[in-house]
């Protein structure tokens, strides 16, 4: 096992990586920006260094400077929790090269499902259900691609290679907007990602967005631990999630998350990595696949009892996997609200000093966050400053249980949207469960928010 790991990431996930880290026996280092030097989780840390200004480009996103860190620290492998660099494959490549362990999936794991065409292309492969559309990046032949379009029927959606995350997509309803619609995302998509390859999809209206959690190990041993249903969002930024999917059969989950499994086997695929979906019908189809831990592990965490950061950790450092497919058991439901700090209505940033911080507690309740009373809120960064995670025999218990949390949560001197959420465990459809990616949306509209 590694002596000392080197964390390229801030707030909460930092410190999350920072407690797995003590848990296994690693000193961890973390770097931080100018505007985090107060956070609680520097102080905390073993070692912790400033590697640059506020702004990300000249701290969390410096390559040079974090590598120069994990040499003089002696640290011998580098976590780069989510956002930030976690995806960048040349980021993994230059760790490696400079002879620290990417505690992640290899570059070309990377590269290749940063790629849309290419990841779409090896789940096909793989015998992962996607989304019915082009096979590959659509020619440049109008004729050919209104060809494509009337068999995969419209709407249709057109979908930037390099994009992902909701970033270089475009509906198109009509053969008469076919061609302009493709022609424009592929310019945008060339001068957002430097990659004009575009590819079509059938649009699916009212879906749920259900995603899959793998673990795979060098050994070619790969497990997958349920799901999660992430359809709360705006914007393509995700508020609520929960596991398992409420109202999905199992036997649909087992199926495709089986499939997940053999195609990370079948990839060579190591490390954490979702495979997210859209779920319609009953049926499911690959949209993405992320190679790095994400914001919402822990309501996976909860119902498995896996710990998803220890196991990167592990698989990075060589270890097997230390369970089998047949030996994971998911018990009860858990249900995470994002905590943002942002006005609850207008959802623009609130940064500033948090000026009474309590966090909520009881059975089945986690926090993770960096926040405290007397935190100063960064401007400079994602407005996320916690979480709270709930876990109950039932759902209906995890409900009750997130309603006490949220009842319990204190967090003055900054807007956040707390309220928000207590609205939303208190909604018929909610509570309900099986809720689209579209009714959030809705439901801020018919509140006139
Ligand atoms: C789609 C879709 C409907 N049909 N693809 C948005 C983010 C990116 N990961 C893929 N996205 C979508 N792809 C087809 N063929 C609708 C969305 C979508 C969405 C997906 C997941 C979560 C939230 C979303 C919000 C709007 C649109």
């Amino acid at each position: 096992m590694f002596k000392k790991v080197l964390i390229a990431n801030r707030g909460e996930i930092a410190l999350r990586i920072q407690r797995a880290c003590r848990e296994l026996g690693i000193k961890s280092v973390v770097v931080y920006s100018e505007a985090d030097r107060d956070a609680k989780y520097v102080r905390l840390a073993d070692e912790a260094v400033c590697i640059g200004p506020a702004p990300s480009a000249q701290s969390y996103l410096s390559m040079p400077a974090i590598i120069a860190t994990a040499e003089v620290t002696d640290a011998e492998a580098i976590h780069p929790g989510y956002g930030f660099l976690s995806e960048n494959a040349d980021f993994a490549e230059r760790v490696e090269r400079s002879g620290f362990t990417f505690i992640g999936p290899t570059p070309e794991s990377i590269r290749l499902m940063g790629d849309k065409v290419s990841a779409k292309q090896a789940m096909i492969r793989a015998g992962v259900p996607c989304v019915p559309g082009s096979e590959g990046a659509l020619p440049e032949d109008p004729k050919e691609i209104i060809k494509i379009a009337r068999t995969v029927g419209y709407p249709v959606i057109i979908k930037a290679a390099g994009g992902g995350g909701g970033r270089g997509m475009r509906v198109v309803h009509t053969e008469a907007a076919l061609v302009h619609a493709v022609q424009t995302t592929r310019a945008e998509a060339g001068a957002a990602f430097g990659n004009p390859e575009v590819y079509m999809e059938k649009f699916l209206e009212n879906p749920r967005h259900v995603e899959i959690q793998v673990l795979a190990d060098t050994f070619k041993n790969a497990v997958w631990l349920g799901e999660r249903d992430c359809s709360m969002q705006r914007r393509h930024q995700k508020i609520i999630e929960e596991a398992p999917a409420p109202g999905i059969p199992r036997r649909n989950i087992e199926k495709v998350g089986d499939r997940c499994a053999a195609a990370c086997k079948k990839m060579g695929y190591r490390g954490a990595g979702t495979f997210e979906f859209l779920y319609e019908n009953g049926e499911f189809y690959f949209i993405e696949m992320n190679t790095r831990v994400q914001v919402e592990h822990p309501v996976t965490e909860m119902v498995t009892g896996i710990d998803i950061v220890q196991q990167q950790i592990k698989i990075a450092a060589g270890e097997k996997l230390p369970f089998t497919q047949r030996q994971i058991e998911m018990h009860g439901h858990a249900i995470e609200c994002r905590i943002n700090a942002e006005d609850p209505v207008k959802f623009v940033p609130s940064p500033g000093r948090i000026t009474m911080w309590h966090a909520p507690g009881g059975p089945g309740v986690r926090v993770d966050s960096h926040a405290y009373t007397n935190y100063f809120v960064p401007p400079n960064y994602d407005s996320m400053i916690g979480k709270i995670i709930v876990h109950g025999d039932t759902r209906e218990q995890a409900l009750a249980r997130m309603r006490i949390a949220l009842s319990e949560t204190v967090v003055e001197g900054i807007q956040t949207n707390i309220p928000l959420h207590r609205e939303l465990m208190a909604d018929a459809k909610f509570i309900e469960g099986g809720t689209s990616i579209h009714y959030l949306e809705g439901w801020m509209a018919a509140h006139k928010r």
